[in-house]
């Protein structure tokens, strides 16, 4: 029941109906399926499937725009974080790196970070290097996230580190890093302290980089 529900959903988000997204998202948590699997289950699988499409030149940019805005409203209705007045476990600067619009998959692990007890400070999309620095001091960061989907852009997360040195800011913070076209192989070239390759990993990695339970 719930796993047809989700994959209608799916379809939904592809063919940009919001209102059919939202009453089957609406539906899906009416019937106890949990926000984290509607994010995960019901509209990461849609962008994939838009991704695919559109290389094979079956739909265009105008389409996936509309879709996008879709799977933004279903996650913004869905998502429930809160932390009824319990300190957060540790606080996270996040954001899309410089040059990126992408933002979607970045707001899923926003979501879900919240979910699982962080405090999340999101700087957006198109993030400069110095923004990220800048919060990182303001906010005292435990953890530092980066998102990037173009190969184009993935270079902002090594610039980023260098700049977080050059201002001994480095040993404070642990920079986790992520993102279609990012590894943990780029990870490990840049010098950050994680990759995850999804949101229930960005979770799991930071929870066990700040040694929560
Ligand atoms: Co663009 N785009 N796009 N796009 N887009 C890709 C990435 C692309 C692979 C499509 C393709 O050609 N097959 C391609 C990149 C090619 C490359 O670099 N090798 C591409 C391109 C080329 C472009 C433009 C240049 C197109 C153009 O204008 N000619 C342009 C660039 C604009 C820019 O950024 N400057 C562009 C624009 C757009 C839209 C604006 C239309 C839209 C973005 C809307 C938005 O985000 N608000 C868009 C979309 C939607 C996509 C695809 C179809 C889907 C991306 C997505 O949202 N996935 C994408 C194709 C694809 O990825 N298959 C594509 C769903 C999302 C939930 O997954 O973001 O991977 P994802 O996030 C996951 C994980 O990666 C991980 O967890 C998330 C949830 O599980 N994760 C992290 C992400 N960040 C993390 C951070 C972490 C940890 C985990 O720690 C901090």
């Amino acid at each position: 029941m719930s796993s047809l529900l989700l994959e209608k959903l799916v379809e939904s988000v592809v063919r940009a109906d919001r209102e059919e997204a939202e009453r089957l998202a609406r539906e899906a948590l009416a019937a106890g399926v949990a926000p984290r699997d509607i994010l995960m289950l019901g509209l990461s699988p849609a962008m994939t499937r838009l991704g695919r499409l559109w290389e094979e030149g079956e739909v265009f940019l105008p389409e996936v725009l509309a879709s996008a805005e879709v799977f933004e409203a279903v996650s913004r209705s869905v998502d429930s974080t809160g932390r009824g007045g319990r300190a957060p476990v540790g606080r996270c600067v996040l954001g899309t790196v410089r040059g990126d619009l992408h933002d979607l998959g970045k707001n899923i692990v926003g979501i879900m970070l919240r979910t699982a007890g962080f405090e999340v400070v999101d700087l957006g999309k198109d993030v400069p290097c110095e923004a990220f620095v800048g919060a990182v001091r303001q906010w005292r960061a435990d953890v530092l996230g980066m998102s990037a989907l173009l190969t184009t852009t993935m270079r902002e997360q090594r610039n980023v580190i260098e700049l977080l040195k050059k201002e001994g800011l480095r040993e404070g913070v642990l920079v986790m890093v992520g993102g279609a076209p990012v590894t943990a192989k780029w990870a490990e070239e840049i010098g950050a302290d994680a990759y995850a390759a999804n949101a229930h990993e960005a979770v799991e990695k930071a929870e066990r980089m700040l040694g929560v339970v």
